[in-house]
């Protein structure tokens, strides 16, 4: 681990810290019952701006390869609504842009081959590459090639030197997780088509501020983008933004950037460069009260949890998720105050949650168990998580949302 002293996409010394939510664990290291707590490393969760990149980073690095080969337990294909996104987002590209069998996909961080597998479907070559090795060995399972490597300039070289180039980059929730976002943009660039296109989706640092999403920061995300920073990174690396969509209800508000070797610049792109402007994005005055705002919300919940505990109420969490990690830690949130976690996926069950040790168990126990609340850790799939809990919330049972403000939500 280090702090950094540089801006990661201009090189800036000029670093403005508005966020600290103090030394948390990592937030994918779900913890081993045998694993004692004081062999848990935790390391300094804090916030900045650069005005020359007007990019929000965070100002320590934790080593890649502790995050995402030896901890990382996230598989894509857990939710019913990314599965449905990423299927529209497949079928979209291949009629937009003619894809076939002589066409080739390339998707950075392809996890699970929870997307790739649609274009196999459709006999498009594809290739997977991604460092995580149960994930990619899942990814082979279903057909999809994949490379367990991390992705940059010298990788893209390679597979150029072996006559690949790709029609279609695919780069969904992994920009915020390279720690030099020069040499991963500078890698598509070198292996795109002339004519190819990029899709960038990653939560918009925009919503994450105003909706106050600040258990969506942990040691992984390096980044938090919005579009004018995605348009600096991509200047830089001699590449042109020419679009954006919107995707409100995806991990909390994501934004879908379209880019290529050659300017063709929509209407789209054009107005959230200007808004961004309008509302000061590029300023440190946008970010500068967050970490007050985010103090409110952590008292509230705090109060809210706790009140309910003193009238005798069970309350347990709902997403083993790495925001959840964040949660519970930069709020000091216990066993005491919240029992347990559950999760559907497997490879989480039998773990606990770093640092406030939660242990994790499967959603089907909620029936069983019938705790009085279930604190929403997961909130970005409440609807699908609500409607699969019908039967847990027609005995009774309530949930929790904790951002933007706490509140009982059903
Ligand atoms: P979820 C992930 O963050 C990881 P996390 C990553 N770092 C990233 O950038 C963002 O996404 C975008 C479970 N679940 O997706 C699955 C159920 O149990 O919000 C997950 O463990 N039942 C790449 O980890 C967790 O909840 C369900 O019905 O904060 C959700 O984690 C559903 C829908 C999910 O992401």
């Amino acid at each position: 681990m280090s702090a950094i002293e540089r801006c990661r996409v201009t090189g800036s010394t000029d670093l403005q810290p508005f966020l600290d939510l103090g030394d948390t664990p990592l937030a994918d290291a779900l913890v081993d019952p045998d694993n004692r707590p004081e062999n848990e490393a935790h390391f300094p969760l804090e916030l900045c701006f650069c005005p020359e990149s007007k990019l929000v980073q965070i100002t320590h690095d934790v080593d890649p390869e502790v995050m995402f080969v030896d901890n990382y337990l996230y598989f894509s294909s857990f939710s019913d609504q990314v599965a449905q996104h990423t299927r529209a987002h497949a079928e979209q590209l291949v009629e937009s842009r003619g894809l076939g069998p002589d066409s080739l996909v390339v998707e950075l961080a392809s996890n699970d081959g929870y997307l790739l597998r649609h274009f196999v479907e459709l006999g498009i070559p594809v290739l997977g590459i991604d460092p995580a090795p149960d994930q990619a060995a899942a990814a082979r399972e279903k057909g999809v090639p994949t490379l367990e490597e991390f992705f940059g300039v010298e990788l893209a070289e390679r597979l150029v030197a072996e006559g690949k180039q790709a029609d279609v980059i695919i780069a969904n929730n992994v920009m915020a997780h390279i720690p030099d976002p020069n040499d991963f943009v500078g890698g598509m660039k070198t292996l795109l088509a002339d004519d190819g296109v990029i899709t960038v989706e990653n939560p918009y640092v925009k919503t994450l501020i105003d909706h106050c999403e600040f258990d969506t920061i942990y040691h992984e995300h390096y980044f938090y983008w919005s579009c004018q920073s995605v348009d600096v990174l991509t200047r830089r690396n001699s590449l042109v933004l020419n679009d954006v969509q919107h995707f409100p209800e995806l991990h909390g508000g994501t934004l879908r950037w379209w880019i290529g070797h050659h300017e063709d610049r929509s209407d789209a792109v054009l107005s959230y460069l200007a808004d961004e402007k309008a509302a000061g994005l590029d300023t440190f005055e946008y970010y500068a009260d967050f970490g007050r705002r985010v103090d409110g919300v952590r008292a509230e919940l705090k109060r809210l949890l706790s009140e309910l505990r003193a009238e005798g109420a069970r309350i347990v969490g709902y997403g083993a998720a790495a925001k959840g990690a964040t949660l519970l830690n930069a709020t000091g949130i216990g066993t005491d105050l919240v029992e347990y976690v559950v999760d559907r996926n497997p490879h989480k069950q039998g773990l606990l949650m770093p640092g406030t040790r939660q242990p994790i168990k499967d959603p089907s126990f909620l029936v069983e168990d019938r705790p009085d609340y279930v604190l929403l850790l997961a909130w970005n799939f409440e609807k699908e998580i609500l409607d699969q809990q019908s039967d847990y919330r027609e005995q009774g049972g309530r949930f929790i949302r904790p951002v933007p403000w706490p509140e009982v939500v059903a």
